[in-house]
């Protein structure tokens, strides 16, 4: 690996501005109530497609910015600041599903899918979870069949971010039951097509702006040049998807705890106690430092990470670190900040609440941090615990 320290360019600082006033203005206005309401922020989305964030990465050829990964984490961080619902449906559209059509799509995918989803008329999804196949993934049951010039896709994914709001959903399915994870598939399946249908929405938490559902495939049939790549290839490609998609949580941690580092400061600096702002108590001032401290460390992972990948190297290790450290450290950040707002903080008075309950699942979803730590030491020892 070769270390690198780097001052952003012109061009990623310009997208930072660019992106921090926008979230700022729009994307900040209605988090609050759509955490209330769980109402999918749609026409932000149209907006985000019109500024270039939802197809970031993607070629200039099929409607994207062609922008390298550092400017995508910047972006994504800013959004993540303002609503970690956005953030999230961003990440999984832009380092999921995206870059999985850029990679393995054919040109004729490439051409039909890629503009659609970057102006933002299509969100995506990933569907490889299923109710008893969440950190291995390689038990999965739906299945996928070959019938002349289709696949039959028959399964029940679970836990699917923007499950009913994706225009276009990628989806694994086993197409040779006998074999473990060379027996896995990929398929582009668009909204609407017969026998997809969307099952239960789930209550959350936290991040309820962004829908989390269920998806059934019954009898669902997909043209066979629907396939991503090639039979078998659908494990690795998920793989290859969740790497980047591990530098996009790590992004939104980064912007999640930003934020509350902020809020925390602004109430320090505003409530009064034994006859002096609490900002002034020395106590408060090191969790301060010590919280920025963690945030600077985490957003130095995730510029490592993202810069890895930029100059083509394997980043699957420095993506797990990213999304491990981070995803863990804003769980603490968002911790302290609520206990500085003491009794305040627990109420919806104060957006710390809900970034509190937002981050939660961080250290969950892409993978949980004790698969990246599984990820991390399998790097370290490559021998996989094999006797
Ligand atoms: N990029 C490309 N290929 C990869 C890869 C990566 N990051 N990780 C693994 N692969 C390949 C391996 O090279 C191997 O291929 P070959 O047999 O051709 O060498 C194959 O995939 C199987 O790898 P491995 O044996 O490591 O798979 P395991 O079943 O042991 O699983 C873990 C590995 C646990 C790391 C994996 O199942 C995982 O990430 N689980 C978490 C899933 C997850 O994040 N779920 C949340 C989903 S939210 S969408």
């Amino acid at each position: 690996m070769i270390y690198m320290f780097f001052k952003l360019t012109d061009e990623q600082l310009m997208i930072q501005t660019m992106v921090r006033e926008f979230s700022r203005k729009v994307v900040a206005t209605t988090a609050a109530e759509r955490d209330r309401t769980k109402e999918f922020p749609a026409e932000n989305f149209k907006k985000m497609g019109e500024l270039g964030l939802m197809g970031m990465m993607v070629p200039v050829e099929y409607g994207g910015e062609g922008t390298d990964t550092i400017s995508y984490v910047l972006a994504l961080s800013e959004i993540a600041y303002s609503c970690a619902s956005t953030a999230v449906v961003m990440s999984v559209h832009n380092s999921i599903v995206c870059e999985s059509v850029n990679k393995y799509g054919n040109e004729e995918q490439k051409t039909k899918y890629l503009p659609q989803l970057t102006s933002g008329e299509f969100i995506g999804a990933f569907a490889l979870t299923e109710p008893h196949a969440g950190s291995d993934p390689v038990s999965q049951s739906t299945t996928a069949v070959r019938d002349g010039d289709e696949y039959v896709i028959n399964g029940t994914k679970r836990f699917i971010t923007t499950g009913k709001n994706a225009g276009l959903v990628i989806v694994t399915a086993k197409t040779d039951e006998a074999k473990r994870h060379k027996g896995i598939s990929a398929f582009l399946v668009e909204k609407g097509t017969p026998g997809l249908i969307v099952g239960n929405i789930e209550d959350k938490m936290g991040l309820r702006a962004s829908d989390t559902t269920d998806l059934i495939f019954e009898n669902c049939r997909v043209p066979a040049e629907n396939i991503l790549s090639k039979e078998g290839d659908g494990f690795k490609i998920a793989m290859t998807a969740l790497d980047c998609g591990r530098i996009g949580i790590a992004a939104q941690s980064v912007g999640v705890s930003q934020a509350a580092l902020d809020a925390a400061v602004k109430y320090a600096k505003g409530r009064e106690q034994f006859n002096q702002k609490i900002s002034k108590f020395q106590g408060l001032r090191w969790m301060i430092a010590d919280m920025a401290t963690e945030i600077e460390a985490a957003r130095q992972l995730m510029f490592s990470a993202a810069a890895m990948k930029d100059r083509g190297e394997n980043y699957t290790s420095q993506a797990s670190m990213a999304k491990l450290f981070s995803s863990e450290m804003v769980n603490r950040i968002t911790g302290k900040a609520l206990q500085i707002h003491g009794g305040y903080g627990f109420t919806k008075d104060y957006p710390i609440e809900r970034f509190y309950r937002d981050a939660r699942v961080f250290t969950i979803y892409e993978g949980t941090s004790e698969i990246q730590r599984v990820v991390i030491s399998n790097n370290i020892f490559k021998d996989k615990r094999k006797p």
